[in-house]
């Protein structure tokens, strides 16, 4: 087999040529930089293709448990860098591309983003897929290849406006179309029942609308290691007649029906946080689930020979969040409808296989569909989910009698709405949260009727950040730089990073961690300078702002510092403080509205303040559009300053805090999510701490809420930021921004934006002084870098394995 170490430049060199040749009829001289990414992307893909093959096949034959994680969404972005870092391939192709008189980093910038997630959710699927092919776990993604991914933004006098996301316009040369797996998923119905001659109850579905799900594999490739684990993406399409068995079928040759299916797949729907009560989500969520479990059950029989009563040895399942939680009811379907077990024996298979996952406490963002909905579309699972619901309700009657009143707040199927978070719950053997404070809150407040009466279940899993990624490919003098210091083996054992902490007070060594971060400065300065056309000073202090955007995680905080800052120079142009840079990246979802007017107000500020002649270049605020994993790569080694400011016991997690803390910026911030774990590490004076606590809001919420319009009525400061929006110097835009205005005031400012804005000036004002030295800022930065290690999602993974998974590692 070949391995990375036959790899040269020379080797490249020739593979490249030739292939430019065969592909494009072309010299390489005259490549385009598009033909030499598909040029190299294909012999990556080569190299890649022979490590599947053998990593499946040592699967096989090794007999191992397989993980399977199961999410609507795997925000993967860019996989060229990836995968030739993976390969061993990274450096000698960067010297064969300049020795051919080309520049790989712009070759890699032809690659479209995978942007088939919306945020932090989508992204951990993505970091933890990673972690596993590096650790040698047989672990892979089952997800959805949405043929339009999360929209693209682009800003328009100010607006978002969303164009489609046609990522797949070209080839995408990651992926291999698997006919010969495709599956049969079936919607609607009618559901006919028979006894058989043993007197138990056969299921037969008729008249159902049958969809071919298409297996599309992309390949996850471990770092150096020859493991390389799947990412199976499922594509709805019709079905060719000589796969049916009816003529009745045979109407799905009509072109409506064929849209209408392909539309299952057709698109990624682009709320985060809050939820879309639509029949085609649920369509989507049915079609993944279905279609995955049976690839499963298909793959285990194959593979293990052994009874289906035995799947929780060989198979295990997390579902991330609840959108796939169908997949619980789907087992069961077919274990009793398929494989004739009886319901007791079939729920003891199923409660075995199932992990679950939360990503959130916010009451919007709990899934329930509308009976009626769900059993006109999965006419059989839904009766499967009410005889579970009527199992549990019972269970809670007869044996915890003292939760009796609590059964309509528990039950799966409740006033005509069937709640995923409690089927997920009931029919997992694990639930966990993603950082300390939101496990916390789901046993104690969220979900503690459940965790009275099963307590073994509730875990906590902090989230994770791949560090090969996140630090090693986005930020190369960085990782040089600690590998001068401290050696490589932090990149397979990134605790290791905390060896630099016996550095972190020589000056001569801080003022090397002060030039890779001023040099990545630039590098954003010059991209910001190409992207808008405005400079900014590399000297200021790099404000950092991205992550989706929703009042929750309050950028309207930071725009509101940032008017009361301009008011200050205003006053008094000779103000003393040290330049600073906003930078925001962030999607609003299409229809929030508030969101949107957000965006509109950061960009309304940026342009009058970045015109302001007075305010020379103490200021400036870049909105970037288009915030998605590929330019979170840019920003990121660049931040000074990580805004992690949602509203206490709001944010799950976070995972930006931990990207952001791993490139040497320091945090501002709320101790909320993992903030909280962050703090503990490295220590309040090693970051910005400011605002009210989870449980302080908790209190608040309990009492309904604080007095808004006291602040506004008694703090100056914060009156004439409000007023402004209401009547203040934005000219033409003054209108608009009534809304957030009368949002704020009049439904009690939800977010505590007014009632945190007081403790944010001060830390801001600290943040000030505190860049003043030079040394002492990079010291805090170093300490950051130094217990970023506990942040990888490697650390993540393997305590997901030990606690819940039970995998072993590749021999
Ligand atoms: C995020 N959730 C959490 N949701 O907000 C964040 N939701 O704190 C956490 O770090 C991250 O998950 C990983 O655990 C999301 O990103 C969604 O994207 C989403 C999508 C559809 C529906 C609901």
């Amino acid at each position: 087999m070949t391995t990375h170490t036959s790899y040269s430049a020379e080797w490249i060199k020739n593979r490249m040529t030739e292939t430019v040749f065969k592909q494009f009829g072309k010299t390489i001289k005259h490549a385009t930089n598009k033909e030499l990414y598909f040029a190299l992307a294909g012999i990556v893909s080569n190299e890649i293709r022979q490590k599947w093959q053998e990593t499946n096949k040592r699967y096989k034959e090794e007999s191992n448990k397989q993980l399977y994680y199961l999410s609507m969404e795997f925000l993967i972005g860019r996989l060229l860098r990836n995968n030739l870092l993976n390969c061993g391939l990274l450096q000698v192709t960067e010297e064969a591309m300049e020795e051919l008189g080309f520049i790989l980093d712009e070759i890699l910038e032809e690659e479209e983003d995978a942007g088939l997630g919306n945020g932090g959710l989508g992204r951990l699927a993505a970091c933890f897929l990673d972690s596993l092919a590096s650790l040698n776990y047989p672990g892979h993604g089952f997800g959805i290849r949405y043929r339009y991914g999360l929209f693209e933004q682009r800003i328009i006098h100010g607006n978002q406006v969303e164009l489609p996301d046609n990522w797949l316009t070209e080839p995408y040369p990651w992926e291999t179309r698997r006919e010969d797996e495709a599956i049969i998923v079936q919607f609607h119905g009618n559901v006919q029942m028979f006894k058989r001659n043993d007197g138990t109850l056969e299921f037969k579905y008729e008249n159902t609308d049958k969809v071919l799900a298409v297996p599309y594999d992309v390949p996850i490739v471990g770092y150096q290691n020859n493991t390389v684990n799947t990412l199976r993406l499922w594509s709805a399409e019709p079905i060719y007649y000589d796969q049916v068995d009816s003529l009745d079928d045979m109407f799905f040759r009509d072109l409506n029906h064929q849209h209408s299916i392909e539309q299952i797949s057709g698109f990624l729907y682009p709320d985060d946080s809050s939820l879309e009560g639509k029949e085609l989500r649920l369509k989507q969520q049915y079609f993944l689930t279905s279609a995955t479990i049976q690839s499963i059950i298909k793959q285990f029989k194959k593979n293990y020979r052994l009874p289906l009563t035995r799947l929780h040895e060989k198979v295990v399942i997390q579902i991330n969040d609840t959108h796939p939680t169908l997949a619980i009811p789907e087992l069961m379907r077919i274990l009793m409808d398929e494989e004739r077990f009886g319901w007791e024996e079939a729920w003891e298979i199923t409660t075995k296989v199932f992990a679950y996952t939360n990503h959130t406490i916010m009451e919007e963002a709990l899934e329930t569909w509308p009976i009626d909905l769900f059993k006109n579309l999965l006419p059989r699972i839904y009766m499967i989910v009410h005889e579970i619901n009527e199992r549990f309700c019972k269970r809670l009657w007869f044996d915890y009698p003292e939760m009796r009143e609590k059964i309509p707040s528990m039950a799966v199927i409740a006033y005509d709405k069937i709640h995923m978070a409690r089927l997920a719950i009931v029919g997992s053997f694990s639930v966990n949260g993603v950082a300390k404070l939101h496990t916390n809150i789901l046993k104690n407040k969220v979900m503690n009727d459940f965790y009275k009466i099963e307590p073994h279940k509730f875990n906590n899993k902090t989230n994770g950040i791949t560090h090969r990624r996140w630090l090693l490919q986005i930020n190369p003098k960085l990782s040089n730089l600690i590998s001068e210091l401290i050696g490589n083996q932090w990149i397979q054992r990134p605790k290791q990073l905390i060896h630099l902490l016996k550095h972190s007070k020589d000056e001569a060594i801080l003022e090397k961690f002060h030039l890779v971060k001023q040099e990545n400065k630039l590098a954003l300065a010059r991209y910001i300078y190409d992207q808008t056309g405005i400079k900014v000073d590399e000297k200021s202090i790099f404000d950092v702002h991205i992550k989706r955007l929703h009042e929750y995680k309050r950028q309207l905080l930071n725009v509101f510092h940032i008017i009361y800052l301009y008011h200050e120079l205003k006053d008094n142009p000779n103000l003393n403080i040290t330049p600073r840079t906003f930078i925001f990246g962030a999607k609003a979802a299409p229809g929030y509205h508030i969101a949107k007017e957000i965006i509109k107000l950061i960009n309304t500020v940026a342009t009058k303040v970045n015109n302001d002649p007075e305010i020379k270049d103490k200021l400036k605020i870049i909105f970037l559009e288009n915030y998605n994993v590929s330019l979170a790569e840019k920003i990121i080694p660049a931040a000074d300053i990580s805004e992690q400011i949602s509203t206490a016991s709001k944010e799950a997690s976070g995972t930006g805090n931990m990207k952001m803390m791993m490139n040497g910026a320091l945090t501002l911030g709320t101790l909320d999510g993992a903030n909280v774990e962050i703090c503990e590490l490295v220590g309040k004076e090693n970051m910005f701490i400011f605002g009210l606590t989870a449980e302080e809001v908790l209190r608040y919420y309990e009492h309904g809420g604080y007095d808004a319009r006291d602040i506004y009525n008694t703090d100056d400061r914060i009156r004439r930021v409000m007023d402004m929006l209401n009547y203040g110097e934005f000219g033409k835009q003054v209108i608009e921004f009534k809304d957030i205005y009368y949002h704020i005031l009049f439904h009690n400012d939800p977010y505590f934006v007014l009632k945190d804005f007081e403790p944010y000036l001060e830390a801001h004002e600290l943040i000030d002084q505190t860049y003043r030295d030079k040394m002492v800022w990079t010291h805090k930065s170093v300490i950051n870098i130094a217990h970023s290690g506990k942040f990888s999602s490697d650390q993540t993974i393997q305590e997901y394995v030990n606690d819940i998974w039970k995998i072993k590692r590749l021999q």
